[in-house]
């Protein structure tokens, strides 16, 4: 059944939320003692960021938390997702808990679990502490200790109240973009450490899992941001293609922390060999977790070609829509994404984490509303997507768009706009924009 809306019924149960991440939002870096992170010194650096943008104060959300939390509450969800930054509760990224950093996020989850919206919290979405950068990073073996530590601190801190968690946001960014891609930090261009960041990624993920089960009873699994491929053609050469980069993305994370394994064909085909990385490690990654999280966007097209990492490259779309990020619309990819994960790793319950579209829209609304029509269909699209693989048998419990609020994009600053609010970088107004009445009208109608 269909709504006025446009958008089919949902389960009552179902948990409908938006998401942010702490560095896109929070500005005031070093409030409260808090450390630098690799991202807050990235940002810092001339010519990292497209136009010059800064992080700080951003959207300023460390400030106007409460005006946030009010967002949410008018918007009618259920659940918020939200990461932590790292280097405000250990400086450091190792040593004794910050207790003012602890507090901010301890203010916020009461402030929102007073209005009935559930956090979902994420460990850790990209800000690395900055002394564990520079000890390298992700390629550190001593990596997945630290993080199980980190982990340990905030499950005592907020698991008293926090039912969701999850542990590492898109770990394949995080390898991709900083040590093959050399857009994010420590923007490197390394195949060969690529497999060591993964696996410490993934290392990082079971040996937290395994410290929540310590520690607490609730819910907690990873995130992975999937893109379904697509060959170009029938052509051998662009099928086998097209299952290299399928694996090099999509399976590297989920094979490992749901299968024991990394898939073969990464190991037969990926340049410069793939590591035998060992069984105890592999098991620690296979702890098992409540839900897997999805993040969806796009799809991508891919074509043979010996100059890609494996041998491939993506091929525009001619004549398809686009976002403002230049990623092709394709809800249908959706769909064939929360099928094809069903019946990879079986009926696990699935939650998509983000979902969403960045527009062009005007830096300011001189006090008007804001309608953007394109990211009302997005989401219509998107959300029928979803249903129809509930349909076909995936177990989709929940929806966060992509974002609350317009925020820091990473290296693209703060020109990409995502929100359901409108963000004035300049004075921090807030205005919901008429995408974020459509999500209102969409939940208000399974929630009363
Ligand atoms: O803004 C990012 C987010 O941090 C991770 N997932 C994709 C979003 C849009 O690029």
């Amino acid at each position: 059944m269909t709504s006025p809306s446009g958008v089919p019924r949902f389960p009552d149960s179902f948990v409908w939320g938006a998401a942010t991440s702490a560095f896109q939002i929070e500005g005031s870096l070093d409030a409260d003692g808090a450390g630098p992170s690799d991202w807050s010194r990235f940002a810092a650096e001339p010519g990292r960021i497209r136009n010059g943008s800064t992080a700080d104060p951003g959207c300023d959300h460390y400030r106007r938390w409460r005006e946030d939390v009010d967002l949410l509450d008018w918007m009618g969800v259920n659940a918020y997702r939200l990461s932590l930054a790292w280097s405000r509760i250990q400086p450091q990224g190792t040593g004794a808990p910050n207790p003012r950093g602890l507090d901010f996020y301890s203010r916020l989850v009461d402030a929102l679990l007073e209005r009935g919206i559930e956090p979902f919290v994420t460990l850790h979405h990209w800000d690395l502490p900055a002394p564990l950068a520079d000890a390298g990073g992700w390629r550190n073996a001593t990596l997945p200790g630290r993080f199980a530590d980190y982990a340990r601190i905030v499950f005592r801190a907020l698991g008293d109240r926090v039912t969701w968690w999850s542990t590492i946001n898109e770990p394949w960014v995080i390898a991709y973009a900083g040590w093959i891609g050399g857009v994010h930090p420590p923007a490197l261009r390394e195949p060969a450490s690529y497999p060591w960041v993964a696996h410490h990624l993934s290392l990082a993920h079971g040996e937290a899992v395994r410290a929540f089960r310590a520690e607490r009873e609730g819910r907690i699994g990873p995130v992975v941001n999937i893109e379904p491929k697509y060959p170009a053609s029938d052509s051998p050469e662009d099928v086998a293609a097209t299952a290299r980069v399928d694996a090099t993305m999509n399976r590297l994370f989920l094979d490992p922390m749901l299968l024991g394994r990394y898939p073969r064909i990464l190991r037969e085909t990926y340049p410069g060999g793939w590591p035998d990385f060992p069984a105890a490690e592999l098991e620690t990654i296979r702890a098992p977790v409540d839900f897997v999280a999805v993040n969806y966007y796009t799809r991508a097209v891919v074509r043979a070609d010996p100059a890609g990492l494996v041998g491939e490259a993506a091929v525009p779309v001619e004549g398809a829509a686009h976002t403002d990020m230049g990623w092709e619309i394709f809800p249908e990819g959706l769909t064939r994404t929360l099928e094809d994960l069903t019946a990879r790793y079986g009926r696990v319950p699935l939650y998509i984490t983000e979902n969403g579209a960045a527009l062009r829209e005007p830096e300011s609304l001189n006090g008007n509303g804001l309608e953007d029509p394109e990211r009302i269909a997005y989401l219509r699209s998107h959300l029928g997507a979803i249903r129809r693989a509930m349909d076909h048998g995936a177990d989709v419990r929940g929806y966060f768009v992509w974002s609350l609020l317009d925020n820091f994009e990473w290296a693209l600053g703060t020109e990409k706009r995502f929100g359901l609010v409108h963000v004035d970088f300049t004075t921090g107004r807030r205005t919901p924009k008429a995408s974020a009445r459509f999500y209102r009208d969409v939940i208000g109608r399974t929630t009363d």
